[in-house]
């Protein structure tokens, strides 16, 4: 079983543009570490449509959505085929709106299996566009995923036309919800919307907070995170750059602090990818405009090649173990 890169360039889902240099700011990062990462796996670009961000927005409520919706059909198949394959899809993306479609290929490659998602980001990612206070699809894809319009807590009124492509969204692939809320863990997450929050209690979600991530550890973290993901099937691992303290990701869209520092996010990256229920990892939210030296980039390379050393170990004992029992 191999790893195959996705690499999704499209940054219509951000409020600060720059994401979809991201991709590429990973790859200058690693040829100045002078490392062949991107020589040791095969890749593949979804097509992104970054050129209407010079049209007018015509949905204040979900800016683009129309053309993220292209997008992330095109994720979604990408995604899937690439499990049909039997590879590993790590995808590499800009901005976080891109991650329902990830989900919706899985979930379509897999439409029977129970899926598990960790989510480490300092955002929830639970508006919609009936609760967005930005108009900022990356900051929707979970509720995407759990079909949830958090309709409670309502303070925009899209217009038809937002209404329709929101449906066809949440819709992505297998019809219906991808994720139920108690198969769904944050890590890190601490900065929302107060919509966020009621929906959050209304669906008891955990989030491991720093405080209890510096308390436990990141191994005890992980362990924490898989007995609650007992009955998935199948894990995702979405990582947001966001999710590190703003001291080390000045080159995102919107850096926070009192967040993750990098050898922390590498321990929990480890311990997460060494498990077999893992089918898939995504890192997003690089924003080199917004810094100098590549320092973002730089960091994020770390981690990128710690957590992909990480699932292929585990690609390689899971072959091993299938050839003996062949045998
Ligand atoms: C905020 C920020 N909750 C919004 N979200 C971000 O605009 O919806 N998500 N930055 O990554
Ligand atoms: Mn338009
Ligand atoms: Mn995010
Ligand atoms: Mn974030």
């Amino acid at each position: 079983k191999r790893i195959k890169l996705i690499e999704v360039r499209s940054e219509l889902g951000a409020g600060t543009r720059g994401a979809s240099l991201g991709v590429d700011a990973l790859r200058i990062a690693c040829l100045n570490k002078g490392s062949d990462y991107f020589c040791r796996f095969n890749s593949v670009a979804v097509p992104d449509l970054n050129h209407v961000l010079f049209d007018k927005n015509h949905f204040p409520y979900a800016k683009h959505i129309d053309s993220v919706y292209t997008v992330q059909k095109n994720i979604a198949n990408t995604v899937e085929q690439t499990l049909r394959l039997g590879e590993f899809p790590l995808v590499l993306a800009g901005d976080h709106s891109n991650a329902a479609a990830t989900l919706a290929g899985i979930k379509t490659a897999y439409p029977h299996k129970t899926l598990g998602v960790v989510w480490i980001d300092a955002h929830a990612d639970i508006h919609s566009p009936y609760t967005t206070p930005s108009g900022n699809i990356h900051g929707m894809p979970i509720a995407m995923a759990l079909n949830e319009d958090n309709l409670e807590c309502q303070r925009n009124v899209p217009e038809p036309e937002t209404e329709f492509f929101w449906h066809r969204l949440k819709n992505l692939g297998e019809p219906g919800p991808k994720l139920s809320p108690e198969h769904l863990v944050y890590v890190v997450v601490r900065d929302t919307e107060h919509e966020e929050n009621e929906v959050i209690k209304r669906h008891n979600i955990k989030n491991f907070g720093l405080a209890e991530f510096k308390e436990k550890g990141p191994k005890q973290v992980a362990r924490e995170i898989y007995e609650r993901l007992r009955y998935c099937d199948l894990v995702y691992v979405s990582f947001d750059v966001d999710s590190l303290d703003s001291r080390f990701s000045k080159g995102t869209g919107t850096p926070v602090k009192e967040g993750l520092n990098v050898e922390e996010a590498i321990a929990l990256c480890q311990a997460l990818l060494d498990n077999d229920r893992v089918v898939c990892f995504e890192m997003v939210e690089i924003n080199p405009t917004l810094d100098s030296e590549n320092t973002m980039a730089r960091n994020a390379f770390d981690i990128l090649e710690a957590a992909t050393d990480t699932i292929q170990n585990h690609l390689h004992l899971a072959d091993a173990t299938s050839r003996q029992s062949r045998a």
